[in-house]
């Protein structure tokens, strides 16, 4: 069982508007925004405005809106940043190397034959 939802997190501070983003989209169920330690220019962050703390954690109904909306805005990326490929992940607790716990899927343009940053 995973730890419970801290409402405090990071990015639960940002739909609040605590703390400032920079938004790409917003609608009811979702927001994306650019990631502040981009791994490659165009690096966006989509998260549903509902409190999960991972994919784990998610109503499947949360994904259900969720995950078009990660289509919509990988697609778009794609084509703003004229971009060869687009990298989608997203991780699950600590050990899987996620560092804020609110549900995001990281979307990041990708040009072949560069690499990501570390
Ligand atoms: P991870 O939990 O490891 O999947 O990644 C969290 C991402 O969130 C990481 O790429 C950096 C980004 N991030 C952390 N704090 C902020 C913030 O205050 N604003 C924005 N826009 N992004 C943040």
């Amino acid at each position: 069982m995973s730890p419970a939802y801290d409402p405090e997190n990071i990015f639960a501070k940002i739909l609040k508007g605590d703390i400032p983003s920079h938004a790409v989209h917003e609608d009811e169920d979702t927001y994306a925004f650019m990631d502040v330690m981009p791994q490659a220019p165009g690096h966006v962050l989509v998260i549903p405005k509902t409190p999960s703390r991972n994919l784990l954690d998610a109503d499947p109904a949360v994904l259900v809106k969720l995950i078009p909306v990660v289509q919509k805005i990988a697609s778009a990326t794609k084509e703003a940043f004229e971009a060869d490929g687009i990298f989608i992940a997203q991780f699950n607790e600590a050990a899987a190397g996620q560092t804020v716990f609110h549900l995001h899927f990281h979307i990041v343009p990708r040009q072949q034959g560069t690499d990501l940053k570390p």
